[in-house]
């Protein structure tokens, strides 16, 4: 396939800088192990983390990405923060609509389509997360969903954007609701199948070269022993992951397995 693996750690609200200093220096010792070429590693830290954890990441190849940002250049936005202030931090990638910003924080799927067309004019790799709760699994409006959230975001990168400009430059995470942090994780086969709407959506707003290139990911209780059911998907090129990237062992055997 065209397209790198992505295993993404997601940290959420863990770690000090202390800790994620820490975190850094042991994955020193697994560094080869780090570097498959088939695979980008990344961690996506919290904002007070994010201060020279890029240069110790780089270190051991693995990349930093941030968990959320506001859409304005600039402004009165008390507690927000920047896509240029986390370029700044050396972050690469920056994780958007997050199923925990849309359900808590009231993060609209407009507001979300706007960070990613700023995401990407400051040259970051958006990480759009998508994906449905547990009632609307249960009523059937998984695709439903999943296309109104996504629609909205390629409509507006489709107006904004030129098209060859978008080939690969953003990643999909899949992420229904009822599996995060929940222990139950959704079917290899149902992610495919969310997976596959999700790549003839990109496909039909924004082209072949764009369908074929962007990256989709599933996210929801991923674990060492069950990522590679999602990776073998021909759809999945990924995981976005919470609890199983907090412990070194365990985010190192989630690269290892998808290499
Ligand atoms: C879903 C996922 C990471 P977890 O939120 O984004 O978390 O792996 O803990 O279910």
């Amino acid at each position: 396939t065209i397209r790198k693996k992505l295993v993404a750690g997601n940290w959420k609200m863990y770690k000090t800088l202390h800790e994620a200093d820490a975190f850094a220096q042991e994955l020193v010792e697994y560094r080869d192990m780090l570097s498959p070429s088939s695979v980008d590693a990344l961690i996506c830290a919290p904002f007070t983390a994010l201060c020279g954890l890029g240069e110790k990441l780089k270190q051991v190849h693995v990349k930093l990405g941030a968990q959320h940002m506001h859409e304005a250049e600039q402004g009165a936005w008390t507690g927000e923060i920047s896509a240029a202030m986390l370029q700044d931090l050396g972050c690469e990638y920056v994780i958007l609509g997050h199923s925990e910003r849309r359900q808590f924080f009231a993060e609209s799927d407009e507001a979300v389509a706007k960070k990613t067309c700023v995401a990407l004019d400051a040259s970051m790799v958006p990480i759009v997360c998508v994906g449905e709760s547990l009632s609307e699994r249960e009523a059937g409006a998984t695709q439903t969903v999943v296309s109104r959230q996504l629609g909205i975001v390629l409509e507006m990168l489709q107006l904004q954007k030129a098209k060859g400009a978008l080939d690969g430059a953003f990643v999909i995470a899949y992420e229904p609701v009822w599996a995060i942090g929940s222990g139950k994780s959704s079917s290899a086969q149902d992610a495919q199948d969310v997976a596959t709407l999700i790549r003839s959506l990109v496909t039909a707003t924004l082209g072949q070269r764009a369908g074929e290139q962007v990256r989709i990911v599933y996210g929801g209780s991923v674990k060492p022993d069950n990522i590679q059911t999602y990776v073998q998907q021909p759809d999945i090129d990924g995981a976005l992951i919470g609890g199983a990237s907090l412990q070194v062992a365990s985010f190192v055997a989630l690269v290892e397995q998808v290499a």
